[in-house]
């Protein structure tokens, strides 16, 4: 995929701020720290472009970035917080839970950390996203820190936990190997081109 453009459109608390062009979106989750900025910035060639959303202010919102003026990436806060008190959860999950039942996504990008097992966080986001109907990449960052035999390990115990449905799939990345970059890439534009 060349990417022409990449552009930050808006942050959004609730529906009322989503881009009404009904573009396909790709929506990408994970816990905090997992590596998700650092993915989207590889995916578009781009140092930056996912940095905005970490601008103070907009960790915690629902980002839209327009790539080539045709699809959105959609970076939804990673879950997973410690310092979150209760109505805060409320708040936060009851924006998530608009933008997802909101039928917009045509692919959901779960990201995990390949040297952690999935934890209930992690678990829930799967279930949550099944529920939702919607066809699943499960991307596995940080390849570039273990030998391709503990690669092989971590990827059985975080397919054990996970139970993926067959349909589902599951793919090893890292930003400094860019491995999988461009099977990832197929994956995303089929999602776009069926929509
Ligand atoms: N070695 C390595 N480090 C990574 C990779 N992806 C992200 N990181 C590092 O993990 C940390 C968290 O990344 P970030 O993209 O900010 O995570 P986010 O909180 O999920 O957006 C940063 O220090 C990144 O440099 C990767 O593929 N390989
Ligand atoms: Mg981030």
């Amino acid at each position: 995929m060349k990417i022409t453009s990449a552009k930050f459109i808006t942050s959004a608390v609730d529906s009322s701020n989503y881009p009404q062009d009904n573009l396909p979106q790709i929506v990408f989750s994970g816990r905090s720290n997992v590596g998700k900025s650092s993915f989207i910035n590889s995916l578009l060639n781009s140092k930056k472009i996912a940095k905005v959303s970490q601008t103070p202010g907009k960790t915690r919102l629902i980002n839209f970035f327009l790539i080539n003026d045709i699809f959105y990436f959609v970076d939804i806060p990673g879950y997973g917080y410690a310092k979150i008190n209760q109505a805060e959860m409320v708040k936060f999950a009851t924006m998530i839970d608009e933008y997802l039942q909101s039928g917009l996504p045509a692919l959901a990008v779960l990201l995990l950390d390949i040297r952690r097992e999935p934890n209930e966080d992690d678990l829930l986001m799967y279930d949550y996203f099944k529920s939702c109907g919607f066809n699943i990449l499960i991307v596995l960052t940080k390849a570039d820190k273990l030998s391709n035999n503990k690669i092989k390990k971590q990827k059985q115990i975080i397919e054990k936990k996970l139970n993926p449905r067959v349909q589902d799939t599951i793919l090893k990345y890292s930003i400094q190997t860019k491995v999988n970059h461009d099977l990832i890439w197929d994956i995303i534009l089929d999602q776009i081109n069926e929509g």
